[in-house]
């Protein structure tokens, strides 16, 4: 193609521009698909990659920010550790889109305190765990999403109750909860961009299958299952600030979420009559889906004003990391106030 045929955005990048490294992970692992939506959302979201910020721990999953936005800023973590690192780093310069990758291994099974602390602190962040019941870097082993009875080559059998992320996120007044599944990357992308919008933590599981560890098709991460079973709420679309909101359906057919910064998600009501703004029809909902067996996807819960870290520690307007060090550093005359106070 030549470049005057290449498709600008709304900033005049093309797609290119949000690409990242070559995919070393295997061919048709899901988390290739998370990859892919995400550099379609931000391009046709138009967001300067050089606005966003990118975190991780460790595994297959946690590989994956390598291979989107290389414009951006990043940081490959310890392993369950990667709401920290980001707390940290969005402290520092919170006019960044921070967007968090994990896997069920890193945040369900080591990473579980790190990440119910950053739900109740609501900081700004996508957090997207790629959940494939497995640790897929390390060969394998059932993770803490697994779930009970599952039998896999070289791992035997399963034991334990399974942990529900989503659940755990709810419980953990996550202020915006979805669940996604690679085989369905339309709904993930409309997922992605809402999430990038939204002001807070957004919880984001996607049922990722790891194609070479848990690939039995009768298993609850198995692509096969995922799309004989999978049951979308709604056909979520996002409209930008700028833009009216033409479509129209029924009445009682669509729901509308209006956003901090003027843009509107629509959810077009498909299978079910379901508002994502109670957080007890959340649970409710959850726990029919699990007792059926079934994949319940889209928006499950969205509170989009809830207060976030920042509010609640009166972050100031101005990046601490640009304030100088004259300003950062009590006075002498301050410190001694401070210290006369201790005695
Ligand atoms: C502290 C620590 N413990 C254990 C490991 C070994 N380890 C590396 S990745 C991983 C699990 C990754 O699983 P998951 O987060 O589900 O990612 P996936 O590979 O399945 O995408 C483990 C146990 C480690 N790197 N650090
Ligand atoms: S081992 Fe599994 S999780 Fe890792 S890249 Fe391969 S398919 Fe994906
Ligand atoms: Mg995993």
């Amino acid at each position: 193609m030549t470049a005057k045929n290449v498709k600008l955005n709304a900033i005049g990048l093309s797609k290119e521009a949000y690409s990242g490294a070559p995919s070393t992970l295997c061919k048709g692992c899901g988390h290739n698909a998370i990859v892919n939506q995400m550099i379609e959302a931000c391009y046709e979201e138009s967001i300067p990659p050089e606005k966003i910020v990118k975190f991780s721990g460790i595994g297959c999953s946690s590989k994956a920010p390598t291979y989107f936005l290389s414009r951006s800023f990043g940081f490959n973590g310890l392993h369950g550790r990667m709401p920290s690192l980001a707390t940290g780093a969005l402290f520092a310069d919170s006019s960044l889109i921070g967007i968090g990758m994990s896997g069920d291994g890193d945040s369900v099974s080591i990473g579980m305190g790190q990440f119910k602390h950053v739900m109740r602190r609501n900081l700004p962040l996508v957090y997207i765990i790629a959940n494939n019941g497995v640790y897929g870097l390390t060969k394998g082993q059932m993770s803490a999403t697994a779930e009970e009875g599952l039998a896999l080559k070289n791992q035997g059998q399963n034991m334990y109750m399974p942990i529900d992320i989503v659940w755990e996120a709810l419980v953990g007044q996550a202020s915006f909860v979805a669940r996604g599944f690679s085989g369905d990357p339309k709904q993930l992308k409309g997922l992605f961009k809402a999430a990038l919008h939204h002001r807070g933590t957004a919880v984001i599981d996607v049922i990722s299958p790891c194609v070479t560890f848990n690939n039995r098709d009768d298993t609850l991460q198995s692509y096969a299952w995922g799309k004989s079973h999978e049951v979308a709420l709604h056909e979520l679309s996002f409209v930008p600030a700028a833009e009216d909101i033409k479509v129209e359906y029924g009445k009682g057919q669509t729901a509308k979420v209006d956003l901090h910064d003027g843009t509107h998600i629509i959810l077009k009501k498909l299978r079910q009559d379901y508002e994502p703004k109670d957080r007890g029809a959340a649970l409710q909902l959850l726990e029919e889906a699990n007792r059926k067996q079934e994949l319940v996807t889209g928006l499950i819960y969205i509170d989009p004003n809830q207060k976030t870290i920042f509010d609640i520690d009166y972050l100031p307007p101005s990046k601490l990391n640009r304030v100088p060090d004259e300003k950062l550093r009590p006075t002498r005359a301050s410190l001694d106030d401070i210290n006369a106070m201790m005695f």
